[in-house]
């Protein structure tokens, strides 16, 4: 799943998308290196990150979706409103990814109506404040307790077993140690037997890891980090990386398949 955030402001690619025609040339150059499905979001999600209106989400992200349905891509949008989704399937899109795993009451009942792919994600309070001081007992059977309730959810509407993806939301309140243990126990989530989805791709865990906490590792120097981490997630069973990368990431993806093999 190849990123494409349309948005000014976030942590990776912010603002280099804002002009539809520059993301409809990103979307189709990553098709071209291998992405299966592109990822779409108009409202970024970094800590801090401010909440975006309707009317401007629907603005940023829709031209988009329907330029790149239109050339055959398999377009996933990255909202929380159902309002964007239900637009954004409308345009074309087939797969609904949302962070704040069905905030919206209406979510499921659009994802069910329009029977596309699904992906909940976990996140410990909301992008403004979720970094402050993220607290568990056990972060591994809490975040998968979460999405089992979230795709009971959408299984109880209707939404078929295989199209529910589900995603322990790394980087979303959650610290160094609560991110690292989440990955180590992706296996867990794969024996749930609901397709896994994860997000590695420069995140902060990564830059503090490989620098230090005051001084992490700038974005663009991540991607060895990611890359490992994604090669030990598919080792371990999750069917989708969502990446910036993508040749590098495909790259990679064939070599454990090969190793697996
Ligand atoms: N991470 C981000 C955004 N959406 N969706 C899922 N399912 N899983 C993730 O881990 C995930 C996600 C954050 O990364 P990015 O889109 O690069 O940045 P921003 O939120 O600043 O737009």
């Amino acid at each position: 799943m190849g990123i494409l955030n349309v948005t000014p402001d976030s942590f990776s690619d912010g603002g280099m998308y804002l002009d539809p025609a520059a993301a409809v040339e990103q979307g189709l150059h990553m098709a071209n290196e291998g992405a299966d499905i592109i990822d779409i979001g108009g409202e970024s999600t970094r800590p801090g990150a401010d909440h975006v209106p309707l009317e401007e989400e629907i603005q940023r992200t829709l031209p988009v979706v329907h330029a790149l349905a239109k050339h055959g891509l398999t377009v996933s949008i990255d909202t929380s409103k159902a309002e964007v989704a239900r637009l954004a399937l409308a345009a074309g899109a087939r797969m609904v990814n949302d962070v704040t795993a069905l905030s919206d009451p209406r979510m499921e009942y659009i994802v069910a109506e329009h029977k596309c792919d699904v992906c909940v994600m976990h996140m410990q309070g909301r992008p403004r404040t979720m970094q402050d001081n993220p607290v568990y007992q056990d972060v591994v059977s809490e975040v998968k307790a979460f999405l089992m309730e979230r795709a009971e959810r959408l299984r109880k509407v209707g939404v078929a077993k295989e199209k529910i993806f589900i995603d322990p939301g790394i980087g979303f309140g959650k610290t160094v140690e609560h991110n690292l243990e989440l990955i180590r126990k992706t296996a867990d989530f794969v024996a749930t037997g609901f397709p896994v989805l994860l997000g590695l791709s420069r995140k902060s865990f990564i830059g503090k890891l490989l620098g230090s906490e005051l001084q992490p590792l700038p974005a663009e120097e991540r991607l060895e980090g990611t890359l490992i981490a994604q090669a030990y997630a598919q080792w371990a069973g999750a069917s989708v990386l969502r990446v910036h990368d993508v040749g590098a990431a495909r790259r990679a993806m064939k070599m454990v398949q090969a190793l697996q093999s």
